[in-house]
C-alpha cells in the first residue's frame, strides 16, 4: 500500500516500542517493528530510569524501521534529565515513583497556597509533578551544576538530532505552565525556586525539531536527512489525539500503566471544585485540555503479577483473567486513586491490607485479587467520568477506552457496566498512532485537522464496543460499590 512512512518512538513506563506508521490521505498502517523492556534500577538508594537502555532501545527500533519520512518522540510525564554546560548528562534520570517527593508539597505550600498553584496552573496534585521533584533537588550539587533540563522525549530527541527544545504538552506536566496563557508561570517558578532559564525554549507538536545525526545514520543504517518532528511528547497527549471520536460527547480512558479518565476541553477548568476533585488540565495538542483524573491503572496488576513471580508462583495473564472474569463480582474493592499504591513491591499485600481496614474480605489468591484490581478500576473510571461531567458541565455519551487496557476484556466490560455507558475499545497503540498522525499532518499527508484524522481512526480501525450489561453487578449494585469508594476516599 502507497503512502509516506513515519517512525513513532513510544517509551510508556512498562515497555518502549518504535513503531512505523504509513499513512494516505484514508489509510493507516501502523506496525511494531521493535519492543523494550523499561525496567528501572535502584542505585544508591534512588529509583532511577536506564535512559541509555532506553536509547538503545530506539536506536534498534529505527534500524528496524528502515527509510522513513520523519521520526517523532513521546514517553512518559513529569521526568527530566539535566545537562551540564557541555550538553552532557548530568546522572540518570529519577523514577517518577522514587520516593524523595515525600514532603516536597507541604514545602512547596509554605511560599505558595495549593490553592493559588492549582488556579495557576491546574494540575492535579499528584506527588511527582516536576515542581515537587524539583522542589526534592533544590540543594542538590547536581542541580546546581545543570545548565538546562530536558524532559525525557526532548532528551531523546536531543540525542538523535542535537537540538533542544520543550515540547508544549510534556511541559504541561512539570507543573510550572499556566493553561490559559500556554506559556511558563514566572509565579510558580519564582515560589519553587526553579529557573526558567533550565528549560530550552518550547515547541509544540508539529514543529520541526532538527535531523538525525550523522552519528545516528551510523548506528540506524539510515541514510540522508531524517527530520525529527515534534509530537504530542507527553505519551497521554499523543493516545488521546488518536482517541477515535465521532461524537461531540465523548469520554476517553486512555489505559496501560496509568488510567487517565476524563474529557477533552477548549479552556482549562481550574476552580475550587475542580481542584478538590483531583482533576488535571494538561495540555493537548491543537490548543486542547486534557481534563482527566490519573487514577493507578494496570500498574496494580503489573506489581502484583511481580510479586507472584517472584515468591515462585508466576501467573499466566490470559489465564487470570479468565479466572477473574469468573469470580464473585464487586467482593472487595479499593480506591484505585489511593496514592499508597504508588511504590514498586508487595502489592497483594498492600491491597489485603486496604480490604482489610475498610471491612472487606481479602481476596484468597491471584484470581480473586484480579478481580479486585479490575472491579476497583471500573469503579475508578465511573468516578472520574462522573466528577468530570459535573465539573465540566457537559454530558457524556460514548466512553473512548485506548492503550495497553484494551486487550483486557474484562476491564473494558466492567467499565461500560461501572460507567452505565457504552465503552468503544481501541486502539491499544493509542500514544503510537498520535504520534504518527502529527507527524503526517505536519507533513501535509493528511488534512491538518484533528477531527478528520479521529473520522480516518475512526473509519479504518478494528474498534470493539460493549453495551453496558448487568452480568458483573446489577446498576445499583456498582452504585452502592462506587459510594463506598468516595465515602472511603
Ligand atoms: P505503558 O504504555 O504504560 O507501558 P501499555 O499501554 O503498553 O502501558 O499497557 C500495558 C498493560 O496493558 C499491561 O500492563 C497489561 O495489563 C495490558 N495488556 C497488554 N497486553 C495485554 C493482553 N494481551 N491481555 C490483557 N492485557 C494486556
Ligand atoms: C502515562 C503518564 C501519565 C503521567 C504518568 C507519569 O504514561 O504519562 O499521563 O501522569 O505517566
Amino acid at each position: 500500500r502507497s503512502g509516506a512512512r513515519f517512525a513513532a518512538v513510544d517509551l510508556g513506563a512498562s515497555s518502549g516500542r518504535v513503531m512505523t506508521g504509513t499513512v494516505g490521505p484514508s489509510s493507516v498502517d501502523l506496525r511494531e517493528v521493535h519492543r523494550f523492556p523499561n525496567r528501572p534500577v535502584r542505585l544508591g538508594g534512588t529509583l532511577h530510569w536506564d535512559v541509555l537502555a532506553l536509547y538503545r532501545g530506539v536506536l534498534d527500533g529505527l534500524r528496524e524501521a528502515g527509510p522513513v519520512a520523519s521520526v517523532g518522540v513521546d514517553s512518559w510525564g513529569v521526568d527530566y534529565g539535566l545537562l551540564d554546560a557541555d550538553g552532557v548528562l548530568l546522572g540518570n534520570p529519577v523514577h517518577y515513583r522514587d520516593d524523595r517527593t515525600e514532603g516536597m508539597a507541604d514545602r512547596l505550600a509554605e511560599s505558595l497556597p495549593p490553592q493559588e498553584l492549582y488556579a495557576t496552573t491546574g494540575l492535579q496534585y499528584l506527588p511527582f509533578n516536576t515542581v515537587y521533584q524539583l522542589t526534592a533537588a533544590r540543594d542538590s550539587a547536581q542541580l546546581a551544576a545543570a545548565q538546562q533540563l530536558l524532559l525525557v522525549p526532548d532528551l531523546m530527541s536531543y540525542w538523535l538530532t542535537g537540538v533542544r527544545g520543550t515540547e508544549l504538552t510534556n511541559a504541561s506536566t512539570t507543573q510550572l505552565i499556566d493553561p490559559r496563557t500556554r506559556d511558563w508561570s514566572r509565579t510558580v517558578a519564582e515560589a519553587a525556586g526553579v529557573r526558567l532559564s533550565l528549560f530550552p525554549p518550547l515547541r509544540l507538536p508539529g514543529d520541526p525539531a532538527g535531523e538525525l545525526l550523522p552519528e545516528v545514520l551510523d548506528e540506524t543504517g539510515l541514510e540522508g536527512h531524517v527530520p525529527v518532528t515534534a509530537v504530542g511528547s507527553h505519551d497521554t497527549a499523543s493516545a488521546v489525539a488518536a482517541v477515535p471520536a465521532v461524537t461531540k460527547g465523548f469520554a476517553y480512558i486512555a489505559t496501560g500503566t496509568w488510567s487517565l479518565a476524563g474529557l477533552e476541553l477548549t479552556r482549562p477548568v481550574l476552580t475550587e471544585a475542580s481542584r478538590q476533585a483531583n482533576f488535571t488540565n494538561e495540555l493537548g495538542v491543537d490548543g486542547t485540555v486534557r481534563y482527566l483524573r490519573n487514577i493507578m491503572g494496570l500498574w496494580l496488576l503489573q506489581e502484583c503479577m511481580r510479586s507472584w513471580e517472584s515468591e515462585g508462583r508466576p501467573q499466566e495473564l490470559a489465564a487470570l483473567l479468565r479466572e477473574a472474569g469468573s469470580c464473585a463480582p464487586l467482593r472487595s474493592v479499593v480506591d484505585a486513586g489511593d496514592p499508597a499504591f504508588l511504590p514498586p513491591g508487595r502489592m497483594p499485600q498492600r491491597i489485603d491490607d486496604a480490604c482489610r481496614r475498610s471491612g472487606q474480605p481479602v481476596p484468597d489468591g491471584p484470581a480473586e485479587a484480579t478481580r479486585c484490581v479490575l472491579d476497583s478500576l471500573a469503579l475508578a473510571h465511573r468516578l472520574a467520568l462522573e466528577d468530570a461531567q459535573r465539573l465540566a458541565d457537559t454530558e457524556i455519551e460514548v466512553v473512548h477506552v485506548v492503550g495497553g487496557g484494551v486487550h483486557n476484556e474484562l476491564l473494558c466490560q466492567l467499565t461500560a457496566d461501572a460507567c452505565g455507558l457504552p465503552v468503544v475499545a481501541g486502539p491499544a497503540e493509542a500514544a503510537a498512532l498520535g504520534n504518527v498522525a502529527v507527524q503526517a499532518r505536519a507533513h501535509g499527508v493528511i488534512g491538518d485537522d484533528a477531527g478528520l484524522v479521529r473520522r480516518l481512526l475512526y473509519d479504518t480501525l478494528p474498534l470493539r464496543r460493549y453495551e453496558p450489561s448487568a452480568d458483573h453487578g446489577s446498576p445499583q449494585a456498582w452504585s452502592r460499590a462506587a459510594a463506598a469508594v468516595r465515602a472511603g476516599s
